[in-house]
């Protein structure tokens, strides 16, 4: 006897768990969530499932796993086989447009095992006589019912039929089939894929982000800052000559020019941050649910692989543009050799939603104190964090990574389609509820240690303290405070402007070197917590340290070039 569901949803014993496995982007993840009735997330690149997640419904539970890439060592490919090792029924994802090439590979893993072959994409085919007899053939050879189906459109009768499949339990009998369906449909090579023009392309749209960001979303900030302050100052005048000193310290703290309070930090995270923030999740939205992410993956492979890092790496790093710790998370589906480089590559380069745009905050100011071109100094301190993050990669990725026998494991070309706006809108919102729920009472906390620290002389004496430190990069000792805030959370380097301004006198050069200092040095405490939980504490603190040491050698050479600036 079995502990199966029947198909009309009368438990007979305890729920059956089914664990769905199948190379990357075959549709399990979606399927799976069609099955159970929950929302499916719209991503479309390979590897997005990074975790082992269950879904409980009342007649089974199903279990989605990561997808598996064969011949690879990556980590989600180890998760999805101890899950496959450790149930006996099994779904089988197979895409329909590679049908023979994904039964060659799987098979082997699921023989003895009880379940169904589900086939997906079968929308990509031409659904006749001919292809279903196929299916037919190929379901006799294995010993397991065959369902074919549109994933994303899952009708009732599929249901039944999935349903009625896995009832049967019949076994995976051959690791290798005789019979075949013999099609293979290949999505048609677009601009990415030219020799020349793909790559340029594949570049262009990875900065464009950061351009957006710097254009777009700060042309907007710059429209409301006076609209909000507008409102904030006449709040802050009045907190201080009317508020009790408690609020005052929470709110409107100063320290000499220095400006720590709720009130003369938070709007300007509102103003600058979440433009920014939305920006970048709408336009890494459209990339991953088009699919445009993976042909830029390909198109980049040779322009990256120098640096020790593969083109399935790069959307791990441009993740990190809106915040690293889900980024350092999804390396998990790198492969081993570049993992490592890759993690090095986030918390080194890829500057979160919170430090761009403080940054580029903190250089509006400084242009306007020192009458340089906003524009030209975030294009000087983007180029140059570019720069150096390529030039650390270089030297400390490992030779093996960078080898030219390394090539992309991204077996096929992913079909593009047009991003839907429910896809755009779940990851704008998701980014924005997550920026309000997580982020913005740190920063809120922050502000508040601050002035608390700054009443308490604390700050003086760290200032003091790291002051010396701070003369080889000929910067004033008030920029300890900003560069200690931006190792807890990016946001910190803030500190370093006040209302329009800047909060104590600096010279461009001598900005530019705070910024990049207090962005580099280290990542953020949520950051390096998250890269110690996904690799191991020893590893991790080697890494803070090289990073530091690195941020403060290209640091120096900043801080004394920057006087020819
Ligand atoms: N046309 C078509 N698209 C599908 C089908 N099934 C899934 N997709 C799309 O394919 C993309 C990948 O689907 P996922 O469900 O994330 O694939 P996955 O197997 O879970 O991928 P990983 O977790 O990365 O291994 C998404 O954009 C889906 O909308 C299908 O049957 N037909
Ligand atoms: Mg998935």
């Amino acid at each position: 006897m079995n502990n199966l569901v029947a198909a009309d949803g009368v438990a007979t014993v305890t729920p059956l768990c089914i664990v769905a496995v199948g190379k990357e982007s075959v549709g399990k993840s979606q399927l799976i969530s069609s099955l159970a009735g929950v929302e499916a997330g719209e991503t479309n690149f390979r590897g997005s499932t990074v975790a082992v997640q269950r879904y409980v419904t009342s007649q089974a539970v199903y279990i989605d796993t990561p997808g598996i890439l064969r011949h690879s060592d990556t980590e989600t490919t180890r998760r999805a086989l101890t899950e496959l090792n450790q149930h006996d029924s099994v779904l089988l994802v197979v895409q329909a447009t590679q049908l023979d090439d994904d039964l060659h590979d799987m098979l082997p893993l699921v023989r003895g095992k009880n379940g169904a072959v589900v086939v997906t994409f079968w929308d990509q085919v031409q659904p006749g006589e001919a292809a279903l007899e196929a299916l037919e053939r190929l379901s006799k050879d294995c010993g397991v019912p065959f369902v074919a189906v549109d994933a994303r459109n899952l009708r009732p009768t599929d249901h039944q039929r999935i349903a009625q499949a896995l009832f049967r339990q019949d076994e995976f009998v051959k690791e290798g089939l005789t019979a075949r369906a013999g099609w293979r449909i290949e999505p048609k090579p677009g601009w990415l894929e030219h020799r020349i023009i793909g790559p340029l392309l594949a570049m262009t749209l990875l900065i464009l982000p950061a351009v957006a960001t710097i254009w777009g979303a700060n042309t907007f900030a710059g429209l409301l800052h006076p609209v909000v302050e507008g409102v904030i100052e006449p709040l802050i005048a009045w907190v201080d000559t009317q508020g009790p000193a408690w609020l005052r310290l929470v709110l409107t703290a100063r320290h000499g020019n220095f400006g720590y309070g709720l009130l003369n930090m938070g709007p300007f995270l509102l103003v600058w941050a979440l433009p920014t923030v939305v920006l970048f999740a709408v336009i890494l939205g459209a990339y991953k649910a088009s699919g445009l992410v993976e042909r830029m993956n390909v198109a980049l492979h040779p322009i990256v692989r120098p640096f020790g890092l593969s083109g399935r790496d790069i959307v791990r790093v441009m993740m990190g543009f809106g915040c690293n710790v889900p980024a350092v998370i999804s390396t998990r589906a790198c492969s081993g050799c570049s993992r490592g480089t890759a993690i090095s590559a986030i918390a080194f380069g890829a500057a979160c939603s919170y430090q761009l745009p403080a940054t580029l905050a903190v250089l509006a100011a400084a242009a306007q104190s020192t009458g340089r071109s906003a524009t030209l100094l975030s294009v000087v301190f983007l180029g140059y964090l570019l720069l150096t993050t390529l030039v650390y990669l270089r030297l400390t990725s490992p030779t093996a990574a960078r080898s030219s026998l390394n090539v992309l494991m991204t077996p096929s070309r992913p079909f593009m389609q047009w991003p839907t706006w429910r896809a755009l809108w779940r990851e704008a919102s998701g980014t924005v509820t997550q920026f309000f729920r997580q982020a913005l009472p740190i920063f809120a906390a922050i502000c508040v240690i601050a002035s608390l620290l700054a009443w308490m002389g604390v700050l003086e004496l760290c200032s003091s303290g790291l002051a010396p430190v701070l003369r080889p990069f000929d910067l004033p000792e008030q920029v300890a405070l900003p560069i200690i805030v931006a190792a807890i959370r990016k946001d910190g380097i803030f500190l370093l402007a006040k209302d329009d301004g800047l909060a104590f006198p600096m010279t461009a050069g001598q900005v530019l070197t705070a910024v990049y200092l207090a962005g580099v040095l280290l990542p953020c405490l949520v950051t390096a917590l998250t890269i110690g939980r996904e690799t191991s504490w020893r590893s991790t603190g080697l890494l803070l340290l090289r990073q530091a040491g690195f941020a403060c050698l290209f640091a120096l050479i900043l801080a004394w070039g920057g006087h020819w600036l």
